[in-house]
């Protein structure tokens, strides 16, 4: 008995070496908060790089995962990642934009043509300057930002095919400055919500509209409760990954490579599955009783530039943010 209890003693002092991790906690017990559910390729790739960060640190990080708004709102978990309640958070740059303004700059109405457009300008200078933005709110965020998609609407009431379809139509948008601006700028009358809010919302008529990128439809089974999509790409939307600042500058420096290699990679593989689930997203959300319409920018753009929305937002950006932006997508305003 007391040669084990030495025994033991002795292998503690050595770091347990030797001891299968099973029965030991790990030296850093990380948590990752996000607002989607676990069929979502957010998921499905974290839990990929969770399993990846145990078996390179040999169990020393294990990384813990609370979805699909199981802590709380975007709201809550945006409170628990900057006092260290959560390590991590994926919140859309509409959402942190709450905290940091300039990072709702992708998030301006019709502003990226295309994909190739978005990582260009995400993986260049203007994902940089964010980034920069982000660390000075005591934040970290990861190189590589991980794909919502292009936002399309939905409604149970009729299709949406030019600008004033939308007029004084209830719709739900994320708790963002810039979604309910650009919303009222439109005609309509947003409603901010949580995600987590969002089903029911619409299950009880609450608002009669939303607007999300396809994947997100269909994964949350907004089909069930809306009968139109418009394809009207008029926001593209990326996820931020972010960390404690003081929890993540307390990971040992090999560590820290370890975690964010598996962060950074699985977002890109996270890139290209939204990617090609967008080739056939469309044709299940028919199957499941969504009639689609496609649109032209053209109203839509129109009616923004009219009401002086892009005029208000280049003057709230700042012409350096603004002049980013327009550098990956053109003249804008
Ligand atoms: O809340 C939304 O609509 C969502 C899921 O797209 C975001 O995270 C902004």
């Amino acid at each position: 008995r007391r040669q084990f209890v030495a025994a033991a003693g002795a292998a503690s002092a050595a770091g347990l070496i030797g001891m299968p991790s099973i029965l030991r906690a790990a030296e850093y017990e990380l948590r990752y908060a996000n607002n989607l559910p676990m069929t979502h390729p957010l998921n499905i790739r974290a839990q990929e790089f969770a399993k990846r960060v145990e078996a390179e640190t040999k169990g020393q990080v294990t990384i813990a995962i609370f979805p699909n708004n199981q802590l709380g709102g975007d709201t809550d978990m945006l409170a628990q990642v900057r006092s260290g309640g959560v390590t991590f958070f994926t919140p859309s740059a509409l959402v942190i934009a709450t905290l940091v303004p300039a990072a709702a700059i992708n998030a301006v109405g019709f502003a990226f043509a295309d994909y190739d457009q978005v990582w260009k300008a995400m993986d260049g200078a203007l994902g940089a300057h964010v980034r920069g933005a982000i660390s000075k709110v005591g934040l970290y965020a990861f190189e590589k930002m991980w794909d919502n998609g292009f936002r399309q609407m939905t409604s149970s009431k009729a299709p949406i095919k030019e600008a004033k379809d939308m007029e004084g139509l209830k719709i739900r948008v994320p708790v963002s400055p810039l979604s309910v601006s650009m919303f009222k700028a439109l005609g309509s009358a947003p409603a901010s919500l949580q995600f987590s809010e969002v089903y029911s919302a619409l299950q009880t008529k609450i608002v009669d509209a939303q607007e999300n990128p396809l994947p997100i439809i269909q994964v949350a089974k907004l089909y069930e409760v809306q009968k139109f999509a418009s394809l009207t790409n008029h926001i593209w939307d990326g996820y931020w990954f972010i960390a404690n600042g003081r929890e993540w500058k307390g990971l040992p420096e090999n560590l820290q490579k370890i975690v964010a290699s598996a962060i950074n990679d699985a977002g890109l593989a996270q890139r290209a599955d939204i990617k090609s689930l967008n080739q056939g997203v469309q044709a299940d959300l028919e199957k499941n009783g969504l009639a689609f319409n496609t649109t032209n920018p053209d109203s839509f753009r129109a009616k923004l530039r009219d009401s002086g929305f892009y005029v208000e937002w280049k003057g709230r950006f700042g012409d350096d943010v603004w002049g980013l932006l327009e550098g990956a997508v053109g003249k804008l305003a």
